[in-house]
């Protein structure tokens, strides 16, 4: 028996389902998660000390690879002057000042510890500010598990299938209005059918937790249009695509205009951030400016604001990684194509700058409804196949890939020619 299975029959002992987050679960596409113990530049080495090549990078954050050693370095030596003080530090001015100095629309913006924190408290401080009830979402967008994002979303509650999330009460399921992610005119119906209710409307500008999904050209200007008309906060959840897209992200990538935005993971280099800011306007409603509350021991973290801090410079200092990470992820989709299409299999591909998921299916993929007529049990299949040849994809076909700059070419053909295995005998 290798140690991961007996790590999850002993984790299911002390811990619901073994596990601390349910997408780690392979409760979809089957068998035991594998646990891990390290990981160097682009690859994870599990209890066994098998080696994977990763392309979850922790769900997004790992831009330079695992274990990035000025970030490592730079934890080492904050730790050393406490973990917590529950007072302001000068560390906070200086990520405040970075991340307004890298992106687009932001005047003012708090830290907090996750990403469901930051979307949480975003919504709060849109219902405060415009003093209306109600929100529009996207189906199969996820913005953390806050009550009212657990209407019609994706990532776990798409992959086991959750339709209504017990314990999240009528009223509050009833102020998140849902439309079909790439639907303007869906939007547009349920703005004239709640005018004048509706405080903001949250949106992942490429989704990650239906597969990878790439806004139609005009959609997110179409957003932009309509939030500005009807006095909408327009709020883009760029826990996956900020930093990571571009230093600005979707913003700056797709040239699109946000009132507030929401970041977690990147912002924390894989320690536990989060943040939302935007325009001052806004932003200034919060306490102890305003009285829209928002609270946190932990929030700007001494030891989680250096190892931030260390990677957004990073980024911010060399630009040039965001090409390199463009050209090896092109590299990757080419190579995925040509294999597949030598052996004729019917897939879908979407991939916009390091984000990228593979679809088993002959109609494109735009929205959670095409997403979900995909050939899924195809997909659980070539994720073991690929498992089994060290190569670590996201356990469910409902989430994006994500690739680092770690990664060589060597890395990738090893990740195409494992494709082209599968594909050869199924
Ligand atoms: N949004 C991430 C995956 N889609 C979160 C990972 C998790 O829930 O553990």
């Amino acid at each position: 028996m290798n140690k991961s299975i007996a790590l999850f029959e002993r984790a299911q002992r002390t811990i619901p389902g073994g596990v601390n987050s349910p997408v780690r679960a392979f409760k979809s596409v089957g068998g035991t998660p594998i646990f891990m113990q390290k990981a160097k530049g682009a690859y994870l080495y599990d209890a066994d000390g098998k080696r994977y090549i990763d392309y979850i990078c922790s769900w997004g954050p790992m831009i330079l690879g695992h274990a990035y050693e000025p970030v490592i370095e730079a934890i080492r030596e904050k730790v050393a002057d406490s973990t917590s003080f529950g007072a302001p530090t000068e560390l906070e001015i200086e990520m405040a000042e970075l991340i307004v100095s890298m992106v687009p629309n932001v005047d003012l913006i708090r830290m907090v510890s996750s990403g469901t924190e930051a979307c949480m408290s975003a919504i709060r401080l849109a219902r405060g500010y415009t003093g209306r009830n109600k929100i529009i979402k996207f189906e199969g967008c996820y913005h953390g598990h806050a009550d009212s994002f657990l209407v019609k979303a994706g990532s776990g509650v798409a992959t086991f299938n959750i339709q209504a999330v017990p314990g999240v009460t009528g009223g509050v399921a009833n102020d998140t209005l849902t439309a079909a992610y790439n639907d303007l005119s869906a939007v547009e119906k349920l703005v004239s059918e709640h005018k004048g209710e509706i405080a903001a409307l949250i949106i992942e500008p490429v989704a990650g937790n239906m597969g990878c999904i790439l806004p139609e050209p005009g959609f997110l200007q179409g957003l932009r249009e309509i939030c500005t008309r009807e006095g909408i906060v327009y709020i883009f959840d760029e826990v996956m695509t900020g930093f990571r897209l571009a230093p600005g992200g979707a913003q700056e990538k797709l040239h699109i205009d946000a009132d507030l935005v929401t970041y977690g993971k990147v912002i924390g280099a894989g320690m536990p951030v989060g943040a939302f800011g935007g325009k001052k306007a806004i932003m200034q409603q919060i306490a102890p400016l305003g009285s829209v509350y928002q609270a946190g021991t932990l929030s700007g973290n001494p030891v989680a604001m250096i190892a931030g801090y260390t990677l957004l410079k990073e980024l911010k200092q060399n630009p040039s990684i965001y090409r390199e990470l463009e050209e090896k992820t092109a590299y990757l989709e080419t190579g995925l194509r040509n294999v597949l299409d030598e052996n004729g299999v019917s897939y879908k591909i979407n991939r916009l700058g390091s984000m990228i998921s593979l679809h088993f299916s002959n109609h494109a993929i735009t929205d959670f409804k095409s997403a979900s007529e995909a050939d899924i049990p195809k997909f659980n299949q070539y994720f073991h196949h690929m498992l089994a040849h060290g190569i670590y994809l996201p356990p469910s076909a409902y989430e994006s890939w994500f690739l680092s700059n770690a990664l060589s070419y060597a890395d990738l053909d090893e990740t195409i020619r494992a494709t082209a295995d599968f594909v050869r005998n199924h």
